[in-house]
């Protein structure tokens, strides 16, 4: 309980009208976190992992329907649809209220109400926002105990100060005397993931699964807080952030914004291949930057935990991740081995014999369907990361020295590109996209463009969220970061062009001798690229100056047809878009002599 006239009220009339049977105020203590993990283990939803093999962890099996986030079920809620952009989901405020008061109504009956309280950001930064989820999951209770800071210390803080209400229910009231489900949700038709950017608010019917429902994430950490970001000059935005050491023990920190599934975790926790270098973790998914001392950008990770795709996570591809969930971690839709511990494709071992896939049964070794669902999870605590960075949960945030953009382009990216200078990196961050097989789930083959990294997240108008990084440059007395645009996935005859992963290190390596202004660049229509021996390959095998030369090459032919493209993309923003960023195409443009 609290004081907070204005959360007694909230939750007094939320109780009320979801029929809740008890209302609980979680205080994010250790005892209550293992009394709620015993309860889902009696009542069957969990299971509790072998203690020496995985100590302190549980295993969870979703509904089958309730598998990911649903983005044709998230919405925006401006006032117009203008507001929430030509990418966005929009939906009426006054009807989507209506609408979603008639689902909540009862729909905790039979459930107890949990009152979460949570930090995003270390107690107390003034980055810090503090939120309040109402959920009736107790699944939810434990992964907002990892991933964010929760319970009373959080009320101590907030005092009667504000919060962003958040509601959750996963939509399954219970009559008297029914049983259970090992996963309750509502059918995807009545899933709603709803933000009204105006009153700060999250609403969520429906779902329990990771940012459908652990709501300080994407709801609160992008959709709402871009928001909040745009209206105080600040930036709320779908990036890691890594410290990186140079042999000379010099240190710079570095935010980076890739699209889903191009290894931002694996970038985050990256082990150098080069001598003496040293990279280590401060977020692996959401960076809340403010201008501090020097007129510089600082950084915070506003979660506390990592919640990452179990699958292929191995010792190979990221060690870091792996010590990070060896124990006191919740894993979702993964197998379950008969020794009581977890198995994933690409965990780098057999499966064992027995395993139970996510769906619950004895996995064939030889079905085609996999024995952890693609989109399995692991929810771990961020200190248990060996490579976390000593000054992850400085409330001041570390100063960002360099800022990169990637996405997955087989051809016409090069390795690395420098921007000029903020618009031009600006302009970089907004042409953001990833190729896509025609296979993948109904999207048109092509280059889906994914700004910033941000379509899911952006809370509002696109073209708007651009003006904002734009204005963001013209800020009086500001050192901003370089600004890099990257590409790990280039290819040549259907093979990558450049190793990945750990080597990708020798790119961040000339990326922070750029800041130094050191490093020899060559000059071309997009920007400026590495002179072909400018990054460091010693010792790695099959590389070569002239490999180096395809994997740096900037085509002009391939950037005409991308310049196309760009104009497709950008012409949905129609008057949204900043005349800054329609100078730069044409600048391009002229480069190229078109
Ligand atoms: O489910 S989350 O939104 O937390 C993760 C993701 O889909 O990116
Ligand atoms: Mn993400």
């Amino acid at each position: 309980m609290t004081n907070n006239q204005k959360l007694n009220r909230w939750v007094k009339e939320w109780a009320e009208w979801c029929q809740a049977d008890k209302v609980y105020w979680c205080d994010g203590s250790e005892e209550e976190n293992q009394r709620l993990l015993s309860e889902m283990v009696a009542s069957g939803m969990g299971v509790k992992l072998d203690e020496k093999k995985r100590p302190g962890s549980y295993y969870f099996q979703s509904d089958p329907s309730d598998v990911a986030r649903v983005e044709n079920r998230t919405f925006i809620c401006s006032k117009t649809q203008e507001e929430a952009g030509p990418t966005n989901n929009w939906a009426d405020p006054v009807e989507m209220r209506a609408t979603m008061r008639k689902l909540y109504k009862g729909c905790m009956k039979g459930r107890t109400m949990y009152v979460i309280p949570f930090s995003m950001g270390p107690l107390g930064s003034n980055i810090a926002e503090i939120g309040v989820e109402i959920s009736d999951s107790p699944y939810v209770v434990v992964n907002m105990g990892i991933m964010t800071r929760m319970g009373k210390k959080v009320l101590d803080v907030l005092g009667d100060g504000d919060f962003v209400p958040c509601i959750h229910s996963v939509g399954a009231p219970l009559q008297p005397g029914q049983k259970d489900v090992k996963w309750p949700c509502a059918p995807i038709e009545s899933k709603y993931i709803t933000h009204f950017p105006e009153t700060k608010e999250i609403w969520s019917f429906g779902s329990g699964y990771g940012g459908n429902a652990l709501l300080g994430k994407k709801c609160l950490a992008l959709r709402i807080a871009s928001v909040m970001a745009k209206e105080n000059g600040w930036l709320a935005e779908h990036m890691l952030i890594l410290g990186i050491t140079n042999p000379k023990g010099e240190k710079k920190y570095i935010a980076a914004a890739f699209p889903s599934a191009c290894g931002k975790t694996n970038l985050a926790m990256l082990i150098p291949s080069i001598p003496g270098w040293k990279v280590e973790t401060v977020g692996d998914d959401i960076a809340w930057m403010k201008f501090g001392a020097g007129g510089r950008l600082y950084a915070i990770n506003p979660e506390a935990g990592f919640f990452g795709v179990a699958p292929f996570t191995s010792m190979d591809t990221n060690p870091n991740a792996m010590l990070s969930c060896r124990a006191n971690t919740i894993f979702t839709n993964v197998g379950l081995t008969p020794d009581g511990d977890v198995w994933w494709e690409g965990i780098g071992y057999d499966m064992p014999e027995g395993t139970i896939n996510w769906k619950g049964k004895i996995h064939d070794p030889k079905s085609e369907e996999p024995c952890a669902h693609p989109n399995s999870r692991f929810t771990a605590p961020a200190c248990q990361c060996p490579a976390i960075d000593k000054n992850w949960e400085d409330p001041v945030g570390v100063p960002i020295s360099a800022i990169l953009f990637g996405g997955r382009r087989p051809t016409t990216v090069p390795l690395v590109i420098e921007a000029a200078n903020w618009n031009n990196g600006v302009f970089m961050g907004s042409i953001v996209g990833s190729e896509v097989t025609a296979a993948a789930i109904g999207l048109k083959a092509g280059v889906r463009r994914d700004p910033f990294a941000m379509l899911p997240f952006c809370g509002y108008n696109m073209g708007d969220y651009f003006a904002h990084w734009i204005s963001i440059g013209k800020k009086a007395g500001a050192d901003l970061p370089k600004i890099f645009f990257v590409n790990w996935f280039r290819k040549e005859n259907g093979k990558f062009l450049w190793p990945g992963y750990g080597e990708n290190s020798r790119v961040l390596a000339y990326i922070f001798d750029r800041c130094n202004g050191e490093g020899e660049t060559v000059d071309t229509a997009i920007g400026k690229v590495p002179a072909p021996t400018a990054i460091n390959i010693d010792g790695l095998r099959d590389m070569s100056v002239e490999k180096m030369e395809k994997v740096l090459k900037v085509d002009n032919n391939e950037w005409k047809d991308e310049v196309a493209l760009i104009d497709q993309h950008y012409a949905i923003f129609g008057n949204h878009l900043p005349v800054e960023l329609t100078e730069e195409l044409a600048g391009l443009k002229k480069k190229l002599g078109i």
